[in-house]
């Protein structure tokens, strides 16, 4: 069994001797290593590009029937169907070769056994571990950490039965009819596309809100139309010292208090999810109250653990463990599955051929689903804060491009908003298409329209429309010889345009959370080929510092710091032309 249980080499040791083992074994790797883009296999990729640039894919989907079979894999009521991506089996083995080279099996042992793969932050990536529903011991700084998980997903468990039940009670003895889940970045985003991805399951009786926004209109507006008595907070903060989710919690605070003038009701209505429990206690939240996390859960990795209470009071624990096993078939099938029909593997794969080797610079994921209309947005968050990186772990500047931008919405709206520059514009966009078999609303025939809608899209990216093709249509709708020469350049798709699609079987919490997990392998397999280290987000805390600077220049008007002239002159404009 690789991966769980005990691991072995530098890591039979315990306390303080393996963290020092472990943070140097990741430094260790560079000094004899070849850069990636000096590799054998990197080279070949490169003069392969040429070879492929050429060629069309509706030649290829001609000249091999088996095309589309043999480009599939299927997993976890999942289908990924690649074969309209601009590869041959050649591509494929090069990939794969790639993949070797930069010793992705050797990585993804590595994660499931505890290494401190974060080396900048010296800490082990175990988001794998929260959704270990095989219950087999995970070893980490010489200690089964299972235990501790399992016991926080009790304690969810039960806080959020006696919510739903309406056994937890506000201050005035009422039950509690909305959640407001006070957060940001990783402590906001998996929880708000899971609740929207899962809303068939909730019960509308309980409803849940998402504050992020440090912007008071996004409180202001959400506690609106909301009752103090029957409103519960949720403040999910990993440091708790995050300055927008603290000022929205104490300006929610005050809010309650404004009604319930005592304040042992913030008891009743505040709880917390943090690694702190000292800043939790200072806010002023009983840290009984308190659902534990770990500093190996990296923010945006974070759903699974206790950040996911919203999403265990929105569908029920039960709901919530099926997401979990969702996950965790997806671990088992990323661990132990060999690369060539590893469903991560290969979307991590092609996302490099086009981002290193065809100069993508962007990748939509489409998900034709209303429930998922989150999704881009969460893996907005996983994907660039994770691989946007211009050093390798090792500090050494990268020399090829890393994390392409990620953005998306759900279909059919981008269809008729975006979709225009990525048939005909001049970039090539690599698109993740999902949706699923079987919708939750069968009303009438909207399934059918939207299947239809997103299976044409892949196929008019594919195929194009040839000169011929759009002379013959406006021949055959009556235009005029004239015209037809005017109009035919404006009516030519290129078409050789890639994607994926995934056929989901329908959106369950299990599938859901396969889904997760295939996107946070695929993003890290690529982290480990560009030598990045997908789990630090150093220019996230460089915003949070420069923010601080600022503000105490808006809090005072007689302060002030060195800047540049624009700044300078902004807060200038700032102090001139207030209200108040
Ligand atoms: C995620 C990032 C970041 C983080 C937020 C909120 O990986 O670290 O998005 O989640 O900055 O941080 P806190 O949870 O500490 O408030």
């Amino acid at each position: 069994m690789s991966g769980y249980g005990r691991s072995h080499g530098a890591h039979l040791h315990t306390g303080n001797r393996k963290k020092t083992i472990s943070f140097n074994v990741n430094f260790k790797y560079s000094t004899n290593m070849t850069e990636i883009n000096q590799t054998t296999e990197w080279a070949a990729l490169q003069s392969h590009w040429t070879e492929m640039e050429p060629l069309q894919m509706r030649d290829l989907f001609t000249e091999n029937p088996e095309r589309s079979e043999q480009m599939s894999i299927r997993q976890c009521g999942i289908l990924l169907d690649y074969s309209k991506n601009r590869v041959t089996q050649k591509t494929l083995n090069l990939l794969l070769g790639l993949a070797n080279a930069a010793d992705v099996d050797g990585w993804r042992r590595r994660m499931f056994s505890g290494e401190r793969l974060n080396n900048t932050e010296n800490r082990a990536v175990l988001h794998v571990a929260l959704r270990n529903r095989s219950n087999r011991p995970i070893w980490f700084d010489g200690e089964d950490i299972m235990p501790g998980v399992n016991a926080v997903l009790e304690k969810m468990a039960s806080f959020s039965d006696s919510v739903r039940l309406g056994e937890w009670q506000g201050h005035t003895g009422k039950r509690i009819t909305d959640v407001v889940n006070i957060g940001i970045g990783g402590s906001n985003l998996g929880p708000l596309m899971a609740c929207e991805a899962l809303k068939h399951y909730q019960d509308p009786a309980l409803r849940l809100h998402f504050v992020s926004n440090v912007d008071a209109s996004h409180l202001v507006e959400t506690v609106k139309p909301l009752n103090p008595e029957t409103t519960l907070f949720i403040v999910a903060s990993k440091t708790f010292t995050t300055q927008e989710t603290l000022t929205n919690a104490i300006t929610a605070r005050n809010w309650l208090l404004e009604t319930l003038s005592d304040e042992a009701a913030v008891a009743k209505h505040f709880v917390a999810v943090s690694t702190n429990s000292e800043k939790v206690a200072e806010f002023g939240i009983d840290t009984d109250n308190m659902f534990e996390f770990w500093d190996w859960v990296g923010g945006r990795y974070s759903l699974w653990s206790a950040i996911g209470l919203p999403i265990t009071i929105a569908i029920g624990m039960p709901a919530f463990y099926e997401m979990l096993q969702g996950a965790h078939e997806m671990d088992e099938h990323f661990l132990h599955a060999d690369l060539s029909e590893n469903m991560p593997v290969i979307m991590a794969l092609l996302g490099i051929w086009y981002v290193d080797f065809a100069q993508a610079k962007t990748h939509a994921v489409l998900p034709y689903d209303q429930y998922l209309r989150f999704l881009p947005d969460y893996l907005q968050q996983a994907d660039m804060e994770s691989n946007g990186k211009r050093v390798t772990r090792f500090g050494r500047p990268v020399e090829y491009a890393t994390g392409p931008v990620v953005w998306g919405t759900a279909g059919t709206d981008g269809q008729h908003a975006y979709y225009q520059l990525i048939h005909q514009g001049t970039q090539m966009i690599p698109c993740d298409f999902l949706i699923p078999v079987n919708s939750h609303n069968e009303t009438d025939d909207h399934h059918k329209k939207l299947f239809a809608n997103c299976l044409a899209q892949t196929e008019a990216l594919m195929k194009g429309k040839t000169r011929k093709e759009a002379r013959q249509e406006m021949e055959a709708a009556g235009l005029e010889a004239d015209k037809i020469v005017d109009l035919l350049p404006h009516k030519i798709f290129p078409g050789n345009r890639p994607s994926n699609t995934l056929l989901i079987d329908q959106i369950t919490p299990s599938r859901l959370g396969s889904l997760i997990a295939l996107y946070e392998h695929k993003i890290f397999v690529q982290g480990v080929i560009w030598r990045v280290n997908s789990f630090d987000q150093w220019g996230v805390e460089l915003g949070k510092q420069l923010a601080g600077v600022i503000l105490e220049e808006l809090m005072d008007k007689g302060k002030s710091n060195p800047h540049d002239a624009s700044t300078k002159g902004l807060i200038n404009y700032f102090h001139r032309h207030r209200k108040r």
